[in-house]
């Protein structure tokens, strides 16, 4: 693996890095250890959305922005539904090709074998080497239909929440838990009826944390109306973030979350394996079936016996 080139902003290196990740290859642990040093410096932004609200057609002009301010940008389009199929969403692709041949912009969708959890590993690493490869900025698109939208918080300095105005929405918005996420709101499609609706709804239940107040943006993605606003509360969000005791504070909420995903899965497979391996699992099994002892009290006694072994 060529960490040089990768960390040069080698596209071809980073496709390749990122496709270990994906493949949670052993690999790639090595990959992350060179590059984490030069990780820190890229501004994460996140947009989730329920399907179809235009993400994927906003992240494409915010790229344009981006562009524009000669910053280098990064994207990963997050498929949690091909995380079990293997495939991966073409239609993002498509969508943001405007940029497919500037060397500055890399667009990735990524899906992961191992559900949620894994996809969730695999994005905060592949964000870690496009950050690493200097690109300024990183977009993280996740749909939000399902747990993904929450992990994306976990690994933004904005979480940015696409709505659109049609009615049902609203229900929708609250019930998959988009209100608490949201550092930005945006309406999109802001050229169908019920716009400023929309608005006045979000600004009902927009809550305020640690001090940032969320705002919300109206935007047409087709046209581009409205993205400067969302790149102006995007800047002020940057801002906010970054620097002084809070920055920090918030830096090791983040990696000690991580730290314990990690030990916590380390265990879990250093116990699994153990226990495959034990021919007491069977012995106690037969207990347990023999109505001689029930399941809770069986796996507590296995449970002391494991670790008894491991930490002799
Ligand atoms: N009228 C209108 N249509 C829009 C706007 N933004 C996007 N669309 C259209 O909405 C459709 C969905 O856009 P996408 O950008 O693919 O939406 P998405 O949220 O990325 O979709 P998924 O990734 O599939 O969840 C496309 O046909 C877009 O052209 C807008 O501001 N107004
Ligand atoms: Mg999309």
């Amino acid at each position: 693996m060529a960490i040089s080139s990768l960390l040069k902003g080698d596209h071809r290196a980073l496709a390749k890095a990122i496709t270990l990740i994906e493949n949670n290859d052993p690999r790639a642990a090595k990959v992350i250890r060179n590059v984490f040093p030069y990780t820190g410096r890229a501004f994460v932004i996140g947009v989730t959305g329920p399907p179809g609200a235009g993400k994927s057609t906003l992240v494409d002009k915010l790229i344009a922005h981006y562009r524009h301010k000669s910053k280098s940008v990064g994207v990963l389009a997050i498929d949690p539904s091909s995380a079990f199929t293997g495939g991966a969403l073409l239609g993002d692709r498509v969508r943001m090709q405007s940029h497919n041949l500037d060397p500055n912009v890399f667009i990735r969708s990524m899906a992961s074998r191992g559900g949620v959890g894994g996809l969730a590993k695999a994005t905060r690493n592949a964000i870690r080497l496009l950050d690493a490869s200097g690109k300024d900025v990183v977009i993280v698109e996740t749909v939000g239909a399902g747990q993904s939208e929450v992990e994306i918080v976990k690994v933004s300095d904005a979480t940015v929440v696409v709505t659109v105005p049609q009615l049902g929405d609203e229900v929708q918005i609250f019930k998959a838990g988009l209100m608490e996420i949201g550092d930005i709101f945006v309406v999109n499609k802001a050229d169908l009826l019920g716009a400023d609706r929309m608005v006045t709804y979000l600004m009902s239940g927009i809550i305020s944390k640690e001090g940032w107040k969320p705002p919300i943006v109206k935007t047409n993605a087709k046209t581009g109306e409205g993205v400067e606003e969302l790149a102006m509360a995007l800047e002020k969000r940057k801002t906010f973030i970054s620097g002084g005791k809070q920055a920090e504070k918030r830096q090791t909420e983040r990696i000690s979350a991580e730290l314990a995903v990690l030990v916590t899965e380390r265990m879990s497979e250093t116990f699994s394996k153990a226990l495959v391996n034990d021919d007491e699992l069977e012995r106690i099994a037969k207990l347990v079936v023999g109505k001689r002892m029930d399941p809770e009290t069986a796996a507590k006694k296995l449970f002391t016996k494991l670790w008894k072994k491991m930490v002799a």
